[in-house]
């Protein structure tokens, strides 16, 4: 029989038999991409077609709890969450991973520190929150690379998730991706802002993972993707290093809009954006038309993420007076990474 390739990569890198859990406690942050990762060229593994750059939400993100346990059970917000829900059956089959055939059952605590009406409730600090809180548990003292791959294998863009601030995600060669993980980028930028201007706060009509999949499947204009991502993300790099607001911005817009492009083209087309979505895009270039630098970026929902200067913030918020702001630089610490 094929060896089970998600298997094999935490078997790679946890060691045999695991200590009995401790009660942990982890935070991870949200992320937005500046740069996406849209497209998988292995599935089971996460692994993508191209490199991706994020910065983080600073305190917006999910804070979960494990104890030792009887039993498996998982309370999300505050709710159980049946076993055979399909989220709780993802989550296990993640932790039975990490378990490795192990009977070492765990309660499962976790709590999204993103308001709900956000609408960005995220499979990214889920799993990344998730990942750090087993390290923990297990008293595993996996590396912040090996913590990065393992947050990858439950979801793409948790593996950006470990950090505050810009992160970059190598897209890496190899086919079991111990050469694609993410790290941070040392680049601090008091000043850089993100508001967030809801136009929809119900659950997506196709998960980011499916829309991903079909759009690789069917989408002629998929091709033109991965390479231009990749030009992308190295450019977004470099004009964050110079500091560079307004190549960062112009070239995040582009990269979001050519993604929801490449999903337009689907058969059938997806189109995650709503008309209120466009109506915050023709405000914002308007805008920008009479001298406001502010940028957007869409991701697979229909609300629209901006970034700015601390000085625009004022501008920001007369345009879009409902939208909520962050800071990502405000977050006074490290994330923690092993037992205390
Ligand atoms: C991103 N997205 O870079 C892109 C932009 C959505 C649009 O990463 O299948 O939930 O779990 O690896 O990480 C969302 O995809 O997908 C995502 P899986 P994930 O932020």
């Amino acid at each position: 029989m094929k060896p089970d390739a998600t298997q094999t990569v935490f078997d790679k890198l946890l060691p045999d038999v695991l200590q009995a859990p401790v009660s942990a406690t982890a935070f991870a942050p949200s992320n937005i991409a500046l740069s996406k990762y849209w497209g998988k060229r292995d599935k089971p593994l996460n692994l993508p077609l191209n490199s991706s750059l994020s910065v983080s939400l600073g305190n917006w993100g999910t804070t979960t709890t494990l104890s030792p346990a009887d039993q498996d059970t998982l309370v999300f917000n505050g709710k159980t969450v049946s076993g055979t829900d399909p989220f709780a059956i993802r989550l296990f089959a993640f932790v039975n991973h990490f378990r490795r055939r192990q009977s070492l059952p765990l309660s499962i605590e976790s709590r999204n520190t993103i308001p709900t009406a956000a609408g960005l409730a995220s499979s990214a600090s889920g799993f990344a929150a998730l990942t750090l809180a087993l390290n923990k548990a297990f008293q595993a003292q996996l590396t912040d690379t090996e913590l990065s791959i393992i947050a990858r294998v439950g979801s793409g863009s948790a593996s950006r998730s470990l950090w505050h601030g810009f992160v970059r995600w190598d897209r890496g060669e190899s086919g079991d991706g111990m050469d694609s993980f993410a790290r941070p980028l040392a680049i601090n930028w008091p000043s850089f802002r993100i508001a967030i201007v809801t136009v929809d706060s119900s659950q997506k009509s196709h998960s980011s993972r499916d829309g991903m999949n079909h759009t690789v499947a069917t989408s002629p204009l998929f091709s033109a993707w991965p390479a231009q991502a990749e030009k992308d993300c190295d450019s977004i790099e470099r004009a964050l290093i110079e500091q560079d607001f307004a190549t960062v911005g112009h070239t995040a817009e582009s990269n979001a809009l050519g993604m929801h492009a490449t999903m337009q083209a689907a058969r059938p087309a997806l189109s995650y954006l709503k008309p209120e979505s466009w109506a915050v895009l023709e405000t914002l270039w308007q805008a920008r038309r009479n001298g406001l630098l502010a940028f957007a970026t869409m991701d697979a929902g229909a609300n629209v993420k901006l970034i700015y200067l601390e000085k625009d913030e004022t501008s920001v918020k007369a345009l879009f007076p409902t939208a909520t702001c962050i800071a990502p630089f405000s977050v006074e610490r490290a994330i923690e990474r092993a037992a205390d």
